[in-house]
């Protein structure tokens, strides 16, 4: 048996609002809700994050992402979504399951927010390019 929570709820053995599920994977309805809607799809197949996943799940789930956004912006209203995932605790990755969040967004103090630094002014963006790509 799992310690995975992530696991438990594929395995049924808690609970969770299952909204989509097929033979690859699952989408539920995060606890937290940070915005109406808030979703998570993972994969059945339990992965640490999203470089480990294999390439064929990995574009699976991302046109279930597509079919469960659809579905939020039909039902919920959503006017638009942040698709995002967090890799390792350093990027704020609590469940080491690799997951997608879906984060509908209604307004501007919906509840989430996403802050992008402007760092064009300090940084060598050459340098990093080159990097890169040497
Ligand atoms: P992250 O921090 O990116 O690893 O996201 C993990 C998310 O999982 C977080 O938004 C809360 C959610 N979560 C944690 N435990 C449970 C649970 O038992 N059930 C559900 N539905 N969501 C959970």
């Amino acid at each position: 048996m799992s310690d995975c929570i992530f696991c438990k709820i594929i395995n049924h053995e808690i609970p969770g609002k299952i909204v989509y599920e097929d033979d690859v994977c699952l989408a539920f309805l995060d606890l937290s809700q940070t915005t109406d809607g808030h979703t998570l799809v993972i994969p059945k197949q339990h992965f640490n994050h999203i470089l480990d996943v294999d390439a064929d799940t990995l574009s699976h789930m991302i046109k279930v992402v597509q079919i469960v956004a659809k579905n939020i912006e039909n039902k919920l209203g959503a006017k638009g979504f942040n698709i995002v995932s967090n890799m390792n605790e350093i990027a704020g990755q609590s469940v080491h399951h690799f997951h997608i969040h879906i984060i509908p967004r209604y307004n501007e103090s919906d509840g989430f927010k996403a802050i992008y630094t402007d760092r064009s002014n300090e940084v060598d963006l050459d340098k990093i390019y080159t990097k890169l790509v040497d």
